[in-house]
């Protein structure tokens, strides 16, 4: 169940068929919509395995099982594959007993499918944000963007009056977006949340979740990792580790 093996890349053999009794995920240490999956396989305490895959210099068999040759995607011990990451979790909750992170109530499931859509309108600005880091760029106004979506969240919240996106307890929703807050001090995004009293008080609940605390990257480990990533090296997959 470690997360910390080098990568695998071109020239690499394929794995083997995945034990009985464990999932595989392919994953890329960095990669926010992998760490939705580490998020739900910890949470759940799911038996798996990680295999890393190095996105810069990817291996040829990973297309044969992806066709998108995107991570995340998972394999079974009976060889099936599920791929994108929502439907990987989705599957994850559906297939796995225990914490059961989306909600029966067909509203509820229907509010945190909602909530995901407000979400997804603000990754494309979050990346543009993410892309001026270390550069002469003034991300002023793409930061106003970015608030203007933001703030819906923070409605959410506090129209819910609850301590999670879901509830009283961490959510599917929860889950999916919070990759995307870890790094938000790193792309100079953190002074939003005094503005956001109720999503602040959320992030500060989040950081204190198992699942977090073992799938979280520290700001200067990612910044080391993102460096290398601009600059389009093949380290980048394996920064920090020895
Ligand atoms: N829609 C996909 C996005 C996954 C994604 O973009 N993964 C990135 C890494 S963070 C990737 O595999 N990139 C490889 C590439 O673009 O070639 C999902 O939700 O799983």
């Amino acid at each position: 169940m470690t997360d910390s093996e080098r990568s695998l890349d071109k020239g690499s053999a394929a794995p083997g068929p995945v034990p009985q009794g464990l999932i595989r995920l392919y994953s890329m240490r960095f990669c926010p919509f992998a760490q939705r999956a580490r998020l739900v396989l910890i949470a759940k305490g799911i038996k798996h395995e990680v295999v890393n895959i190095n996105l810069k210099n990817k291996p040829h068999w990973m297309f044969e099982k992806n066709p998108l040759g995107l991570v995340p995607f998972l394999e079974t011990s009976d060889g099936k594959i599920i791929y994108e990451s929502t439907i990987v979790c989705e599957y994850l909750d559906d297939a796995f007993p225990g914490h059961e992170l989306i909600p029966s109530d067909p509203y509820a499931k229907a509010e945190q499918k909602m909530l995901l859509d407000t979400f997804s309108a603000l990754t494309p600005i979050f990346y543009k944000i993410l892309m001026t880091q270390n550069t002469n760029i003034d991300a002023t106004e793409l930061k106003s963007q970015f608030f203007e979506k933001f703030k819906k969240l923070e409605e959410a919240l506090a129209n819910k009056n609850t301590p999670y996106f879901g509830g009283d307890s961490v959510s599917f929703f929860d889950y999916m977006v919070w990759p995307w807050f870890e790094k938000f001090s790193f792309c100079g995004l953190e002074g939003l949340l005094d503005k956001t009293p109720n999503v602040k008080a959320w992030q500060d609940r989040m950081l204190q979740d198992p699942a977090v605390k073992a799938t979280f990257t520290e700001p200067e480990v990612f910044s080391g990792f993102f460096k290398l990533y601009v600059e389009d090296s093949v380290e980048a997959a394996d920064y920090n580790l020895n």
